[in-house]
């Protein structure tokens, strides 16, 4: 039986008075993963462990250590007391180039660290006009799969479509669902137990009907993270 997870992606946002306000006013609810920017990842896990939440990166570097300045490892990560990483993220691949290779890098470095990947995959709209929707999502999957020994064990994923995301535009339950299915038998025998969630502009009053879906198993959410309540709704739809 499959648990529900939801996680907050705060992207490039927030600060440390936002961090405080943030943790005073959110009732948390359910299995919560909270994913802040870096410099603000050891404040959050220290408050996640206080509260029974986890806390996420929203990046790493796929190398173990060395002259990669800017960069995050997973075990800098691990070391912190961050158990989940977001990886393959669509603005990471359109606004910095990633690659289903980089990715796929990424999503192993996790693991191999002990991390909990949570692989983003999702199409554009063009790709979605042009019916190659599940075409483009089982090319983001079998990048990271690959010739790995149960790849999907002790890993998340997550269907965003771009269109989708940030935009105010849900992907209708339905449209979603067919996606999750996808998904699933796409990884054979593993599909059954891994934890497949929906991004892309959830809401508050959108929730429920996602999470009432056969194969969606939560969410991944950008904007309504930042706002307490809301989210805390969110995550009360989970339960
Ligand atoms: C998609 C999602 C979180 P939002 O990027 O990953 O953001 O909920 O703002 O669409």
């Amino acid at each position: 039986m499959r648990q529900k997870l939801v996680v907050a992606n705060w992207k490039m946002h927030g600060s440390s008075a936002f961090i405080r306000g943030f943790f005073a006013e959110f009732a948390p609810a359910g299995n919560v993963v909270i994913c802040p920017p870096y410099p603000y990842l050891a404040t959050v896990a220290a408050a996640c462990a206080e509260k029974g939440l986890e806390a996420g990166a929203q990046n790493l570097n796929a190398e173990p250590q060395g002259a990669f300045t800017g960069e995050v490892s997973a075990a800098m990560l691990g070391d912190l007391g961050v158990r989940y990483v977001i990886v393959g993220h669509s603005e990471r691949r359109s606004l910095y180039g990633e690659s289903n290779t980089v990715v796929a890098e990424k999503y192993h470095a996790a693991r191999a660290a002990g991390l909990v990947p949570i692989l983003c995959v999702g199409e554009t709209l063009e790709q979605r006009e042009s019916g190659n929707t599940l075409q483009v999502i089982a090319e983001q999957l079998a990048a990271v799969s690959g010739e790995a020994e149960s790849p999907w064990d002790n890993a998340v994923i997550a269907y965003e479509p771009v269109w989708a995301i940030g935009t105010g535009k849900t992907a209708t339950p339905e449209q979603a669902q067919e996606v999750h299915a996808f998904i699933r038998q796409a990884l054979g025998a593993e599909g059954q137990s891994i934890q497949v969630l929906y991004g892309g502009s959830v809401k508050g009053d959108n929730a429920a009907e996602l999470f009432a879906q056969a194969d969606i198993d939560g969410a991944l959410v950008g904007g309504a993270s930042l706002k307490p309540e809301e989210f805390a709704k969110i995550c009360s739809a989970a339960v």
